[in-house]
């Protein structure tokens, strides 16, 4: 199974250590393409490539994804697009956000393709995300 997982980098890195507990999780069903969103050192300046060769590659691990899991919390431009354009290739996505940091964009909580799931607390996260991996 390969699990493209989706988190902000630009967007802010504030999340980052919840993104990497995420990914952690996730390997125990396959590989996660995108290990590097879960990176601490990864700041909204770093990362390698240009601008291009992001784009290409990770539009090609897109489609070589069988599932697509974003952590929503904090708003990014990118994951947004990669959401949008995993529907568009007919990808199964689901998105996470957490109840304290309160808002989701409608463009994501009104789309039917999406699962969507809203958790309180840490437990709840991994627990939906088991179910949602038990059942792909
Ligand atoms: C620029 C600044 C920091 O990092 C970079 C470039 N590096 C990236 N490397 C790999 N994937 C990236 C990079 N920048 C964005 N992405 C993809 O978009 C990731 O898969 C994330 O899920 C998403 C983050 O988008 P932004 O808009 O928050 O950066």
């Amino acid at each position: 199974m390969n699990i493209y997982f989706c988190g902000s980098i630009r967007g802010g890195r504030q999340d980052a250590a919840l993104y990497h507990d995420m990914i952690a999780f996730l390997k125990q069903y396959g590989d996660v393409l995108t290990e590097h969103v879960g990176d601490p050192k990864l700041t909204e300046q770093g990362g390698d490539g240009t601008a291009e060769s992001i784009w290409l590659r990770d539009t090609a691990w897109l489609r070589q994804s069988n599932i697509v899991i974003a952590e929503c919390s904090t708003p990014s431009l990118g994951v947004g697009y990669e959401l949008a354009f995993a529907e568009a290739i007919g990808k199964p996505v689901h998105v996470f956000y957490g109840k304290n940091d309160g808002r989701l964009s409608a463009m994501l909580a009104g789309d039917p393709h999406f699962g969507i799931h809203l958790y309180q607390t840490p437990d709840e996260l991994f627990a939906a995300l088991k179910c949602v991996m038990e059942e792909a």
